[in-house]
Formats: C-alpha cells, structure tokens, sequence
C-alpha cells in the first residue's frame, strides 16, 4: 500500500490524544475522524486536534469508506463491542488494553480477527522501548546465561487519596480487575517479551486499599487530580484491587513475583523489572527509562546509557536520536505506531507474518493472566492460565 493510510480514532480522553500525536510524528499516516459520544463533544475534539470529520457515534465512522484502520481508545467496557464492530467493517484495528472484559471475550476478539484478515494490535507499549529491545537482544544472544528469576513490579500515585477518582475504579465500566489489569498487564507483556518466556501459572494476593472512595460529582479525567472541594464527592464503594501480588511460575520453570499497587505515593508511573540469570542481572524502570543496571558477581556492576552506538544491531532501529537525548512514554508510543503502520503499508499478513508490535493474541493472552490471576486470589490456590482458544 503506497497511499497514505487514513485512520479514525474513537475516544479523545487521556489516551486517544497520545495515539494521535504519535501517528502525526510518523509523516505517511493521517488522522481524518474522531468520533465521541456525541456531536457536540466530538466537533470540539475535532477543533482543538485540528481533525476534519467528527462523528457523534462510532458506528457512522465505521460507515465512512476513506478509513483504512480505527483506534479504540475507549473505557474498558466498550473494548470488546468496539473491536468487534471495527474488524466487521473490514477496518484494521488498534485497540487499547485490556481487549475486553474476560478471556471468553478476548477469545472471540482473536478468531474474528483471523477471519477477518486485518492487522490487529494492541497498546503494549511498554516493549517498543529502545531499551527493551537491547534487553530482548542480550536474553536472547545469551549473555545473561540462563534467566531463571523475574522479579519487579509497577507502582503509581494517582490513585493513593480516597478522594481519587476515576472511571477505572467502576467494575462495570473499568472491569472486574484494575491494577492487575490496567497496569500490571503492561508488566507482565513487558517481562515475557524481554525473557521470550510465557507465564503458566500464578498465585494471587489482593487488596482493595479503600473500599469506600468519595466520587466528585463532576467526572475527572484520568490523572487530573483531584477534583475542586466546591463541587462535593458521594461515597461510593469500590471492589477493584489498589493493590496486589502475585507469584508467577513461567513456562520454562522460570521464577518471579510482581507487585502492582496504585497508592503508592511517589510512584508515579514506576514499572521496573530485574532478571537474574546464571551469569548477570539487568535492572530497568521506566521513570529513567535511558539507563540499564548491569550487576555482576565478580566484578564492578555497570550501567549502560541508551546510545544506539552500544546497542545490538537488533535493537538499534528502536532508538531515533542519540544517546543523551532521552526517549520516553510518547516516543514509545510512536514506535507503537510505526511498527504498526509500516506493517500495514508493506501489505504484511498476520497469519503469515510475525509482527514486532503485540496484536490481539498477546492482547487476548493478557486477559488469560489476569483471569488467572483473579481466580487465584479468589480461591487462595495456584491457577494455570487457560488460553481458551
Ligand atoms: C493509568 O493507570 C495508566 O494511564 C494506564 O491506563 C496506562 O496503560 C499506563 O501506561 C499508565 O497508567
């Protein structure tokens, strides 16, 4: 395909101005609807982001035949129906994570996509670090030795008041799970694409830190803050985890244990991993997201800056600048994006390429973790992840 691809983004809230940023930094793809849950809310979005069609239901963008391929950027519990309107358009799609509300959901998500034959993807965008694709390289070429612990977790703030509040904190509208499946499913598909391992079987602790949380009565957007004290709060209660951790045994024999917790003050967006193997341990977090800990039993312990002059050949076409200039969230996202399209505009087919960017079998074997995850908590027992498909 050697057009410029067009795309329609469905939801403009925290995260649908971050797809669209990135897709306008990558030059041959443009962004030419936005649809909103009304006309009104949709022509404003398509003013300030300088869009040219707004749509008040995404079902009429779906109609509109200039689009080649849709972004979900919806909340959660307008994933599943979304995904599954966009593909029986013939539209290939992006979506947000989590794919759906359950595994049986995301399941159906997969098999449609195959019929269908269009590109599927979905926003882990943690992996297209550059870093993470030097860290996949030296798993791979061995210079770990044999990685057998994974350990680390990812912890945020935004949440720690009881007068925080989000839509994500709502079971019907942001899922039966929260902090397991909004962001420590960005651990768990970060640390099985860098270890090229998959997680078996899990045993769960969770904790709702605040049962009760006080909801403004205006909505407030994801990250916001708090909400003005003039415009008042009602209690509400809240069964989605603040908290949890979760042991993990991958498929290989492979240890680990994560903990994920959005009330962790001074924890902004803090996701970080260790791997231990037989000859070195690498230490990453996101919030420095340019620096590897390298730790060494018999020698000095280093660290490595991002440059892609010391990175693998296979991890040098993740890094766009040179070392110093720091890529971060967005340029992540961007990769995302890149991978992606290019995907797309070389007429590549997921059922007979493998793909550099997760697609909706990762997406789907994400809900599977999370499913366990939740059962074992529930059950207080080891859980195997069932692929369901
Ligand atoms: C909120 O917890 C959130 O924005 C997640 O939904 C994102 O996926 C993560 O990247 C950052 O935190």
């Amino acid at each position: 395909m050697n057009k410029t691809i067009n795309v329609g983004i469905i939801g403009s809230g925290f995260i649908g101005p971050a797809h669209i940023e990135a897709i306008r930094r990558l030059g041959f793809v443009q962004v030419v609807a936005i649809a909103e849950q009304n006309e009104e809310k949709a022509r404003a979005v398509a003013e300030k982001l300088n869009i040219p069609k707004a749509y008040g239901d995404y079902k009429e963008l779906l109609t509109d035949p200039d689009i080649d391929a849709v972004h979900n950027c919806t909340p959660n519990h307008l994933h599943f129906e979304i995904n599954k309107a966009i593909m029986e358009a013939g539209k290939h799609v992006l979506s947000e994570k989590p794919l759906a509300m359950d595994a049986k959901e995301s399941a159906e998500l997969v098999r449609l996509a195959r019929e269908k034959g269009v590109v599927h993807g979905v926003n882990f965008n943690y992996r297209q670090y550059p870093m993470m694709k030097q860290v996949a390289e030296m798993v791979r070429r061995g210079d770990l030795g044999s990685v057998y612990l994974v350990h680390g977790g990812y912890q945020q703030d935004w949440l720690l008041y009881d007068t925080d509040f989000n839509w994500r904190l709502a079971k019907e509208v942001g899922g039966k799970s929260r902090a397991v499946a909004d962001i420590g499913s960005h651990w768990c598909d970060t640390v099985q694409y860098v270890t090229g391992k998959r997680i078996k079987e899990v045993f769960a602790d969770l904790w709702t830190v605040h049962p009760v949380r006080k909801k403004p009565k205006v909505a407030q957007v994801t990250y916001s803050g708090q909400a003005p004290d003039g415009d008042g709060y009602d209690p509400v209660e809240v069964s989605t985890e603040d908290y949890a951790s979760v042991l993990i045994h991958f498929e290989d024999g492979t240890k680990g244990v994560f903990t994920v917790s959005q009330v962790s003050a001074g924890r902004k967006n803090r996701l970080s991993f260790e791997l231990s193997g037989s000859e070195k341990s690498v230490f990453w977090d996101q919030e420095e997201p340019a620096r590897l800990w390298i730790g060494h039993r018999d020698q000095p312990n280093q660290t490595l800056m991002a440059d892609p002059g010391l990175f693998y050949e296979g991890a040098r076409d993740a890094v766009h600048y040179p070392g110093g200039h720091t890529e971060g969230w967005p340029d992540s996202i961007k990769n995302m994006m890149l991978r992606y399209y290019t995907f797309i505009r070389e007429g590549k087919d997921l059922l007979k390429e493998r793909a550099d960017f997760a697609t909706f079998e990762e997406g789907h074997l994400s809900m599977c973790i999370t499913d366990a995850i939740l059962q074992s908590h529930e059950q207080k027992r080891w859980v195997q992840v069932q692929h369901l498909l």
